[in-house]
């Protein structure tokens, strides 16, 4: 992020204080501008893969996905760029909305793709043995060119254990995916987008057939198959549709989330999960500073399904997650990166440490929530990296000037990538907070801070 967009992120952030000391949770991500949440839960944790708006952007000008993890809901942490364009060869640009799946040890995550040829999107699928990559484009060309929108892949896995792949717009197509889960069996198929499947659209109703747009998301609860997806016209809302099969025939529902009147991007995307026994709904906005159709943000809001299955109407929130779902534990190595809030900080990715927390500057700070600290810690450790001396990580409970319990000295390491771990006393904390890093020194680039941790 360049100077001018992290001062008006400071700025955003200065007026967001109050809120943040108490409960601020949306957007999710404060270092960079991410669209088209894809949540994916394997084992305890939940694997949010997005898709990043380039700083100033007026196009969608995409070039990476990213992948965020979370235990609590609260806390996420930021895993990197495991898959960008430079991982297909075929592709020119246009990184736009995917989703990631696991089978059978092995994770496979649709994207779409414009590609070099100027053949126009197609989808392509890369895989890994690990949800945070390295991912691979095993076939090596498109695995979907089918028309002119082959774009927004949603992939799902039934019971009996034929997987689906949706996409599209203006269409809506499916096909069979093969147990190999990068080839498929089949015809195309092109959904009829009628009334009764899709509603009619308000806006530009003699272009589209029904108000189905794009972005579909594509999952069963309780033998009934949902298929949520941006309705529209432009600016986009939320709506979903249900059926008695996967591949239907679609009953056209409701609306799940109106067009975002404040803080709202033109467009919008679902991706609905369940975990540790709650139901979410990612989407996302502009609501960053800078943000608008082009800079958007994911965001989470927690909800409940009727009594009959139906969705209730979901409101875009700043405080979604009002409680998490798990609490930190501090005496284990927490990644730096690992963030419920932050102030002008930005994250990098080194060979040697992974993803770490950089750009650096006095004042700056980032919140950990619900830090369980049981009976009590004793000492605070850090790895860090830095090219000058004097700078100091106050470690706050309760808000960015809540009370003092340790200081960590931060001395010159040899350079920002020349990493020490440095340890400090801190006072006798216990029991569950909130935990600030409030970062104090001379200017800019004070250091650069990779993981941490308290001693019993
Ligand atoms: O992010 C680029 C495009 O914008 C996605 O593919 C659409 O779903 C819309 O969010």
């Amino acid at each position: 992020m360049n100077q001018l967009s992290k001062i008006r992120m400071l700025f955003f952030v200065l007026c967001y204080m109050a809120a943040s000391f108490s409960k601020a949770q949306n957007p999710i991500v404060q270092t960079i501008y991410t669209a088209d949440p894809a949540p994916l839960v394997y084992n305890d944790t939940l694997y949010l893969y997005t898709g990043q708006d380039e700083d100033k952007s007026t196009w969608f000008t995409m070039k990476d996905w990213r992948c965020y993890s979370t235990t609590d809901m609260v806390n996420w942490t930021d895993q990197g760029v495991p898959l960008s364009l430079k991982n297909f060869s075929w592709a020119g640009k246009d990184a736009w909305a995917g989703q990631c799946i696991f089978r059978n040890g092995k994770f496979y995550w649709y994207v779409p793709v414009n590609q070099s040829n100027g053949a126009g999107m197609a989808i392509g699928v890369a895989v890994s043995s690990s949800p945070t990559g390295p991912f691979t484009d095993v076939i090596g060309k498109p695995l979907i060119h089918s028309g002119n929108g082959d774009i927004d892949p949603s992939v799902f896995i039934d019971d009996d254990g034929q997987a689906y792949l949706y996409w599209g717009n203006p269409y809506l197509k499916y096909v069979k995916l093969n147990k190999d889960m990068i080839s498929y069996s089949g015809e195309i198929i092109t959904v009829p987008l009628n009334k009764e499947g899709f509603s009619v659209r308000f806006k530009d109703a003699d272009k589209r057939p029904s108000a189905y747009e794009e972005g579909p998301w594509l999952y069963k609860r309780k033998e009934l198959y949902y298929l949520l997806y941006a309705a529209g016209g432009v600016p986009e809302h939320l709506a979903y549709s249900t059926a008695p099969t996967a591949t239907g025939p679609w009953t056209y529902q409701d609306t799940i989330m109106s067009i975002i009147p404040k803080g709202g991007a033109f467009t919008n995307h679902p991706g609905l999960v369940d975990y540790k026994g709650k139901s979410y709904l990612f989407y996302h906005n502009g609501a960053l500073p800078g943000g608008g159709g082009f800079t958007r943000s994911v965001c989470v809001e927690e909800f409940s399904y009727n009594e009959d299955g139906s969705i209730p109407r979901i409101q875009n929130t700043v405080n979604a997650i009002v409680n998490g779902v798990a609490h930190l534990d501090p005496f284990k190595k927490v990644q730096a990166e690992t963030i419920a809030w932050t102030a002008g900080l930005e994250t990098e990715f080194d060979k040697t440490v992974g993803v770490f927390v950089t750009a650096i500057d006095h004042g700056d700070y980032i919140k950990v929530r619900d830090v369980d600290f049981g009976a009590g810690a004793k000492t605070f450790n850090a790895s860090v990296a830095s090219a000058i001396s004097g700078s100091t990580i106050e470690i706050r409970l309760g808000s960015p000037v809540g009370d003092v319990v340790g200081y960590l000295n931060v001395k010159n390491t040899g350079g920002l990538k020349k990493w020490k771990t440095l340890s400090c006393a801190v006072d006798s904390v216990k029991g569950v907070h909130d935990l600030y890093f409030v970062f104090k020194g001379k200017g800019t680039e004070l250091f650069n801070f990779d993981w941490w941790k308290f001693n019993k």
